[in-house]
């Protein structure tokens, strides 16, 4: 469609007051010949008992649940509007509000790309070229699949519809298994801003690679999976304009084009059929014929079948254990809400606390209300939801975001609340997918800091930090019992649970463990790092022994090509006349050069024969263990000592050295080997 005509078609809108029934909408292909939704009402929908949301939701196109003044807010048709009116419900018009979604979608001539009226979302096929080029671009650290196809490309036999693309984030260099975090966005068409966060996140990952130590590290231990446009067929039609929530499915005995497809948020496999849900083909919230009948939900179960184990057991009072793995998320708009399962029932879900306290950690960072649907003032229960099944099926830890205001979310609520609002939180997300069930009870490390950016090698630096376990909020809906914390520990260029990795305590500054937040301190020992970059992961504990996620900070040892370092840069050892004491040294290349080094001995006065004079070849950040040993005299008294330097001096640049002083001192025979005097 010309711009012109959508500018015409908005035009008129505002002019016309019809009444009849919705307009007609065919499939995607043919939607660009669409007349616009000019006969459809906001209309609060007032109801006496909580139990009657459920079911009008199972009817009407339900965008919010106003629990404070008793009212939905459907989106109805004339038709319904004299439905429900006949059934005995109050009903009001929201003119304003009416009114304010149809204007929201006037099309600037000047807007070359993304949806029309929304020139920050962009379309289907736009942010699939954004993704595939950014897979392109960056070979190591991403896919580009396809998990499969839209109803429309099976049904077409490929001659229309979509591939479902899913990006797979990580660095590939990296050897895993790591853990995994699943996004995925848009499965309701209409729902414009999901996507573009989804896909922002994404780009802000591989964009800051390899300069922003968060976004490095989270590429290089995890795997990030993100569906972009889980319901490409849908999205097409609301891309004009048209507030479309399902898929185009239409052989399920719904005749009018304007309203058939699956909810394919409510035909998953797991409870598929039992809340919230519709079994009329021409409902928003259809179910569809069967459980996952959808070629989406297909392809869905079955990609995340094979990136999750199954971590949990066949009834539904099964927990998932508490070590379990794994995050899902599904980006929903709109309602500043974090959901955590179940979505069929208003019990707890077996991991209900943990999921309760990861959601607590989402709604900090959000600011948003964390409820569990079908709870007093949260949103209604449905079935055969994604997150459900992910939990339900797999025992993923999962939530629905349903972010920002309205579907239609103008550019600017997008730009300044919606991804301000969640990025945050999403970048948690992935720290948390390690272990969602027990990680985010711990405290968050935050404000990293050092006493210098780039020290020479062997310099001091001292590192700080502030452990916070207080970080939840559930918007009035529950509180987080918080520790004190009780221990804090970093690790140079590791994560601490990859193996072998050394880790090093951090203390309270103010001297004791004794507050919910604590300020951090540490040395960093810089005598044995390589030139160039490192990164620092600092983790905090508290009193319950819950270790945090990490965070993490970038600094540089001065870049040098060869320089020579040694360790211990002092050693002491006893022995008596006569003996011969071995002194280990460890040699190592600090340089950013393959380099030889020459060993040399000075200021001793004892017999002194060095394993080696010269070592090497060695690689940067190499090491290799050195021998000396020192012949303490036949006629010494106790207490007698003697003192040798050992200098490693580059064999590429002599000006480049390291010192170790190695001490020998007599001791007593008699005081320390007793038995052998006998
Ligand atoms: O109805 C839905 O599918 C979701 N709301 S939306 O406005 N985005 O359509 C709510 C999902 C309910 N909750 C869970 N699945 N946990
Ligand atoms: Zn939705």
């Amino acid at each position: 469609m010309t711009t012109k005509k959508i500018n015409y078609l908005f035009s008129l809108l505002g002019l016309l007051f019809l009444f009849s029934a919705k307009s007609a909408i065919p499939t995607a292909s043919q939607s660009d010949t669409l007349p616009p939704e000019q006969n459809l009402k906001l209309v609060r929908i007032y109801f006496e008992e909580v139990q009657e949301i459920n079911h009008l939701v199972s009817e009407y196109d339900i965008w919010e649940v106003n629990h404070d003044l008793g009212f939905l807010l459907a989106y109805l048709s004339p038709i319904e509007i004299i439905e429900l009116g006949d059934a005995g419900f109050t009903l009001e018009i929201d003119q304003p509000r009416s009114t304010q979604i149809q204007q929201s979608q006037e099309f600037d001539p000047a807007q070359v790309s993304g949806i029309p009226g929304f020139p920050c979302y962009r379309t289907v096929e736009e942010t699939y070229s954004s993704l595939a080029q950014l897979a392109d671009s960056n070979p190591d650290l991403a896919n580009w699949i396809d998990i499969g196809d839209s109803w429309e490309k099976i049904i077409s036999a490929g001659s229309s519809g979509y591939d479902l693309q899913t990006l797979v984030l990580t660095n590939k260099n990296i050897p895993g298994p790591k853990p995994v975090i699943y996004l995925i966005s848009a499965i309701h068409a209409r729902e414009f801003s999901t996507a573009e966060l989804a896909t922002r996140f994404a780009e802000y990952l591989v964009d800051n690679y390899d300069q922003d130590p968060e976004a490095t590290w989270l590429l290089d231990y995890f795997e990030i999976h993100i569906t972009p446009q889980a319901n490409p067929d849908g999205r097409k039609i609301a891309e004009n304009g048209v507030f479309w929530r399902k898929n185009t499915d239409n052989d399920d005995g719904c005749e009018n084009s304007s309203l058939w497809g699956t909810d394919l948020n409510r035909n998953s496999s797991f409870k598929w059929g039992t809340i919230g849900a519709s079994t009329e083909a021409c409902d928003e919230t259809y179910s569809g014929p069967a459980a996952s009948s959808e070629p989406e939900t297909q392809a869905l179960q079955n990609y995340l079948s094979s990136i999750f184990p199954d971590q949990r057991g066949p009834e539904d009072g099964d927990p998932a254990a508490s070590d379990s793995t794994g995050l899902f998320i599904s980006l929903h708009s709109y309602g500043r809400q974090v959901l955590f399962p179940w979505g069929w029932s208003a019990l707890p879900s077996p991991n209900d606390q943990a999921l309760e306290t990861l959601g607590r950690k989402f709604g900090y960072f959000t600011g948003y209300q964390v409820c569990q649907s079908g709870e007093e003032g949260c949103i209604y229960q449905t079935s055969g939801s994604t997150d459900d099944w992910a939990y339900g099926d797999l025992g993923i830890a999962s939530f629905t975001f349903e972010v920002g205001t309205t579907f239609f979310e103008s550019c600017t609520d997008f730009e300044q609340q919606v991804f301000p609002d969640n990025f945050p939180g999403l970048l948690y997300a992935i720290k948390a997918a390690r272990k969602p069930y027990q990680n985010p009870s711990g405290p968050d490390s935050i404000h990293l800091g050092l006493s210098a950016q780039k020290v020479a090698p062997g310099a001091g630096l001292s590192l700080h930090a502030t452990a916070d376990d207080t970080r939840y909020d559930s918007g009035g809906k529950g509180d987080e019992p918080i520790q004190s914390i009780s221990a804090a520990r970093f690790s140079i260029d590791k994560p601490s649970w990859t193996t072998g990795t050394q880790i090093y305590p951090l203390s309270p500054a103010d001297g004791a463990f004794d507050n919910p937040q604590e300020a951090l301190v540490g040395i960093v020992d810089t005598n044995f790092l390589t030139g160039g970059r490192h990164m620092i992961f600092v983790e905090s504990q508290d009193a319950d022994g819950n270790w945090g996620v990490p965070s993490t900070i970038y600094f540089s040892i001065g870049e040098e090509e060869f320089s020579p370092g040694v360790f211990p840069q002092q050693i002491a050892a006893y022995g008596s006349a006569n003996s011969v004491i071995s002194h280990y040294l460890n040699i190592y290349n600090l340089g950013t050069q393959n380099d030889s080094f020459d060993i040399q001995v000075s200021d001793n006065s004892w017999a002194t024969i060095l394993s080696a004079d010269t070592i090497g070849v060695l690689r940067p950040g190499e090491s290799q263990i050195f021998r000396v040993d020192i012949t303490i005299p036949g006629v010494v008294n106790v207490g007698d000592e003697d003192t040798a330097v050992i200098t490693i001096t580059s064999q590429h640049d002599p000006t480049k050295f390291a010192r170790s002083t190695v001490k020998t001192i007599t001791r007593n025979p008699e005081i320390y080997l007793p038995t052998l005097t006998k």
